[in-house]
């Protein structure tokens, strides 16, 4: 039904272009409470897809390796200045591929293999390429790692400051992929300080709630801000690294020549859009949105019965533990999927299963607030998910179906930016 939007595309590989277009109405149809996903607007969209990915730009604005970037020049430095001027920084590299590369940049710029480096442990909420085993970033180095307070699922900044004391690792790490609580960037800011550590804040989750101001910003703690473009912040597939200027050239270094090579100059040009929407008063209403959406789902979901680790969010994420529910994670979310609600299995911290069957689910409020829900709204999201649950526990496949047609009813109604055919 959308096909005819690529026409180009339906023409040539019409296989391809039926999968677009079945993509297109899945993110139509479905509640998409994953945290880490969001709708990208049309402008964003179209930069993404523009005639700049024809070049190669190794290099910088100004100094680059290849000829012909009078305009590559231009989007760069764009979206380097509106970086700089959002999130309140000296320094921004806008070229890393995605998150995982922009961190392992940070790896190159400032440690050696081998070097000790602290971050928070994977299955408390952390991120692979904070030091964890199965990562590079955790066999190249020696990773050592926190987690949360059993009682409370809060961070233990005392246990933090302990174990980097004790360690004194290059990097300490802070941010997550599943962390509901505001991060206390001073307080890891004072414990890098007496560590001797270079501070390192993984905002990817709430890049955007700190351009709304939904979020403390680490600008003026931390030595380096890693992020991803298209979680909160609503830009294309990428990432950022921004830091004090005394950084700047060991970043720049990293991500070229010492990591990658061309920069995707068509993500480049979604970035610079993306942080320009996101200088807008309609973000920053956004992003306090994405927070009061995400406080009243954990309050409705708490009167349901279930239980959410740290017992709420202070930000645009939800950690749902099922072990009191009889349902484990993936069985929830498969079941939930089919109800045309759209989460991901998840631990929890001090998870007794593993992570490919873990106890809980992780869900966000970014998706759904892009289409315009707002707090009124989340009763009754709290009360599909409980029903699913349930439904899932019975193997009732009829109740998924009837909260499906109930999904697709009220997403009709909220068109998805970027999706003209909701
Ligand atoms: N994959 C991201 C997430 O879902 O949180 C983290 O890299």
């Amino acid at each position: 039904m959308s096909a005819s939007r690529h026409p180009a595309l339906l023409s040539t590989d019409p296989e391809l272009a039926s999968f677009v277009a079945a993509e297109e109405v899945l993110q139509a149809q479905t509640l998409r409470l994953i945290p880490s996903e969001n709708y990208v607007s049309a402008a964003v969209l179209e930069a993404s897809g523009t005639v700049l990915q024809n070049k190669y730009s190794e290099g910088y604005p100004g100094r680059r390796y290849y000829e012909g970037q009078q305009n590559i020049d231009r989007v760069e430095a764009l979206a380097i200045e509106r970086a700089k001027g959002l999130f309140g920084v000296d320094h921004a590299n806008v070229q890393p591929y995605s998150g995982s590369p922009a961190n392992l940049a940070v790896y190159l710029a400032f440690a050696k293999p081998g070097d000790t480096v602290m971050g928070m442990a994977l299955p408390m909420g952390g991120h692979l390429t904070h030091g964890w085993g199965v990562s590079a970033t955790g066999s190249w180095f020696r990773g050592v790692q926190y987690g949360v307070r059993a009682d409370t699922g809060l961070i233990d900044y005392d246990a933090v400051r302990d174990l980097a004391l004790a360690e004194r690792p290059k990097l300490i790490f802070c941010g997550g992929t599943a962390l509901p609580r505001t991060i206390d960037f001073a307080a890891f800011a004072e414990i890098a300080r007496e560590a001797g550590s270079i501070l390192v804040a993984d905002v990817a989750h709430i890049a955007g709630l700190i351009a709304g101001g939904a979020h403390p910003s680490p600008a003026d703690h931390v030595d380096v801000v890693s992020t991803t473009t298209h979680k909160t912040l609503r830009g294309p597939r990428g990432a950022m690294l921004m830091c004090r200027e005394e950084h700047g050239k060991a970043i720049d270094k990293a991500v070229f020549p010492g990591l990658q090579g061309g920069p995707h100059n068509q993500t480049t040009a979604g970035i610079a859009v993306a942080l320009h929407e996101a200088a807008q008063p309609s973000f920053t209403a956004y992003a306090h949105q994405v927070v009061a959406n995400a406080k009243a789902l954990a309050a409705a979901l708490l009167q349901k019965g279930f239980d959410l680790v740290s017992g709420g969010t202070d930000n645009h994420l939800i950690l749902i533990d099922l072990t009191g529910k009889d349902v484990p994670g993936k069985i929830a979310a498969k079941a939930l999927d089919r109800a045309g609600i759209v989460v991901n299995y998840n631990t929890v911290p001090f998870d007794p299963r593993k992570p490919f069957d873990p106890s809980g689910i992780r869900i966000g409020t970014p998706s759904l607030t892009s289409r315009g829900l707002s707090t009124e709204h989340m009763p009754l999201v709290a009360d599909w998910i409980s029903r699913a649950v349930d439904a899932a526990a019975k193997g009732d496949e009829q109740a998924l179906a009837a909260i499906r047609a109930e999904v697709t009813d009220l997403m009709a109604a909220f068109p998805a930016p970027g999706l003209p055919l909701s």
